[in-house]
């Protein structure tokens, strides 16, 4: 995982083909999604980390985790880009073709799957504008769905991050266009739900 990664970060291989998750999600999205909108994080997080080689060692998650530390001026900028890179590194990491049955332990934590996933697609829908679902732990290891505005991550607030459902635009605008609710549906279709269980248990 790229969260373990320090300065200078480098864009991971999707770990599967792009045509992958058809139809549920589009090779041509995911081609724009990977290549050029998680590129575009990578690139700004070096470009803005660039200057101070203080932070150049540490990892992603510190970046997140201790953002408060950082200095005023460098707090947005690395909240979102730096939120960027984790998210969109956690995103394609936690999906695979289709066919995967729900972790028992999300499925039980929130009372079946349909419980689950009307829970999570409400957070998403609701998600104004830009930003992530989110299934996240807290401190007592339970099971809790947040939403979260823009490239915002849970380690900055204390949780930590299981599945982030990505909810921009640029996620399904090709093949959705404002059908939010119907990307929300197909997403749930590809989750990568052994991946999923690893992190909960990890
Ligand atoms: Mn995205």
């Amino acid at each position: 995982m790229i969260s373990e990664k320090t300065y200078p970060f480098e864009l991971p291989a999707l770990p599967y083909p792009y045509d992958a998750l058809e139809p549920y999600i589009d090779m041509e999205t995911m081609h724009f999604h990977h290549d050029k909108h998680f590129k575009t994080y990578i690139d700004n997080l070096n470009n803005i980390l660039q200057p101070y080689p203080q932070y150049h060692s540490w990892t992603l998650n510190e970046l997140l985790f201790r953002l408060s530390e950082l200095p005023s001026n460098l707090q947005t900028a690395v909240r979102n880009n730096a939120g960027g890179v984790y998210n969109h590194d956690l995103f394609f990491d936690l999906l695979a073709p289709a066919g995967q049955q729900i972790s028992p332990l999300v499925a039980d934590a929130f009372g079946g799957e349909e419980a689950w996933k009307k829970e999570m697609k409400n957070a998403a829908l609701l998600q104004f504008g830009s930003g992530f679902a989110w299934l996240v732990s807290d401190h007592s290891k339970n099971l809790q769905i947040i939403a979260l505005p823009n490239q915002d991550n849970p380690l900055s607030h204390g949780l930590y991050p299981i599945f982030p459902l990505d909810v921009w635009e640029h996620a399904y605008y090709l093949k959705y266009q404002n059908l939010r609710g119907d990307y929300i549906d197909s997403l749930f279709q590809v989750i990568n739900w052994k991946a999923v269980e690893q992190r909960i248990n990890g």
